[in-house]
């Protein structure tokens, strides 16, 4: 049966800001204290958006979370009113309450691990939410996207949507940033590849020294297993811990993958010939194509400052073109950086399916850590299973507008971190998320209205 590739982006939330909660993500770190637009951040999210649905491929959105979220801080002790909540959570617990005020939900490329049907067992598509525990403020995401999953992949008889790893350091999973699929045609049988950080309990396996690693190869591993993975459709391999040290906090920050593409830097893998042989023997006669980056053409500082491996990879075949090209949606920081815009002409001129560069002002998401390819959640579909899902997600020139609007009327221009303890915030983003329910047929999914 024919199947496509969606790609669900999450929208920014209304409290997008700069906190500096993530260790080991450099952007994140270096940008603390700045004053965000989270307007602007939801509008050049729908950007992106528009821009792959104007290509012909199939879009979706997944809405933001409800933040600051009141039942986490009520978890941690504090009560009373929501507004009484906030501002004794901002003055006596800063740390606790910032992480209760994270838009972080809008990197969906770490919402969950997604299996299409044509690689499992029983023929189901496959969702394991991501626990995110490595991160407080992420750690909080896992209950409300799955319902949000529950409630766009609502055919049970096609979708199994699996409950979160146990929260627990040893099954650490960060979703599909660590993972991606390969594959000659997407409605065929693909080899799912996992790239994890560390063995939790082989303790003498190397690991990252000055930053954490954050997915687990023994999250990976049960993932494997609960997806029912077919015999030899899986490869695991394990990130080279000098590049986490250097900012490399998941896999699609030196690794893409897209079909019969892997566009990766020499040193994203412990262990790269292993990882070469093991597609070569899945691919058999099929031609496949590794994109390797050296150190020469792109240090890992450049490709950290610039997320050009966090670039998303489309294939243009049976969309926008007959023929087997794909194109690559860089960060505007691409453009700005001599030695990748120079490695990139050369990509586009070489023998290989990449033929189109689209560039996207993403800053703000970027500021944050958070390029293209984070943003998005991918979802491979057969027919019947797209027949399937809640259709009002689907983005098309009506829905873009409608939503350009709500973010007009809903969304601040400016946020710094104090404003986070405006109790007026948490109202005015229910208000927002209320009407999104409605927008995207929802039905209840945050805690608010429950
Ligand atoms: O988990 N940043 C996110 C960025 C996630 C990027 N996702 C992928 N690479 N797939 C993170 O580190 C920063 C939030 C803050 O600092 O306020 C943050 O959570």
């Amino acid at each position: 049966m024919s199947a496509k590739e969606f790609n669900f982006d999450g929208l920014v939330g209304p409290t997008h800001n700069y906190a500096g909660l993530s260790l080991g993500n450099v952007a994140s770190q270096s940008n603390q204290g700045n004053i965000s637009n989270p307007r602007n951040a939801a509008k050049q999210g729908l950007r992106k958006m528009l821009a792959l649905h104007e290509l012909g491929l199939a879009q979706a959105v997944l809405p933001p979370q409800e933040r600051p979220s009141i039942n986490f801080l009520k978890q941690c002790g504090f009560s009373g009113t929501d507004s009484q909540i906030i501002q004794k959570a901002a003055t006596e617990a800063g740390d606790l309450f910032q992480a209760a005020c994270s838009a972080s939900a809008m990197w969906t490329a770490n919402a969950a691990t997604v299996s299409p049907s044509a690689d499992t067992l029983d023929g189901k598509v496959h969702f394991t939410p991501a626990n995110l525990i490595s991160k407080l403020h992420r750690s909080i995401e896992d209950e409300t996207t799955t319902r949000i999953l529950e409630s766009v992949f609502t055919a049970a008889d096609k979708f199994t949507i699996h409950p979160p790893l146990p929260h627990h350091q040893s099954m650490g999973d960060e979703g599909a940033a660590n993972h991606t699929r390969f594959c000659t045609g997407y409605g065929t049988t693909g080899l799912e590849f996992f790239v994890y950080g560390q063995h939790y309990f082989n303790k003498n396996v190397p690991r990252p020294q000055r930053y954490p690693a954050r997915q687990t190869l023994e999250a990976s591993q049960a993932i494997i297993r609960a997806h029912q993975l077919k015999p030899d459709s899986s490869l695991l391999a394990r990130q080279n811990p000098e590049v986490i040290d250097q900012g490399v906090f998941h896999n699609d920050v030196i690794a893409v993958g897209n079909m019969n593409v892997l566009f990766y830097h020499q040193r994203a893998f412990a262990d790269e010939q292993q990882v070469k042989k093991r597609i070569i023997d899945f691919f058999k006669d099929a031609r496949f194509y590794f994109i390797r980056v050296t150190d020469d053409q792109v240090s890992i500082d450049d490709a950290v400052k610039s997320y050009l491996f966090n670039s998303q990879i489309v294939s243009l075949s049976g969309n926008a073109r007959k023929d087997r090209s794909m194109a690559l949606v860089l960060p505007g920081e691409c453009e700005a950086n001599q030695a990748v815009w120079r490695y990139l002409q050369a990509l586009k001129a070489a023998d290989n399916p990449i033929d189109t560069l689209i560039v996207k002002d993403l800053r703000e998401s970027m500021a944050n850590g958070g390029g293209p390819a984070c943003l998005r959640l991918r979802v491979v579909l057969n027919d019947e299973e797209s027949a399937a899902i809640n259709t009002s997600v689907i983005l098309n020139k009506n829905l873009f507008r409608c939503l350009d609007q709500w973010v007009d009327k809903h969304y601040r221009d400016r946020l710094d971190i104090h404003s986070l303890a405006d109790p007026q915030l948490l109202v005015e983003s229910r208000a927002a998320l209320d009407e999104l329910t409605v927008i995207l047929n929802l039905g209840s999914i945050y805690p608010f209205q429950r």
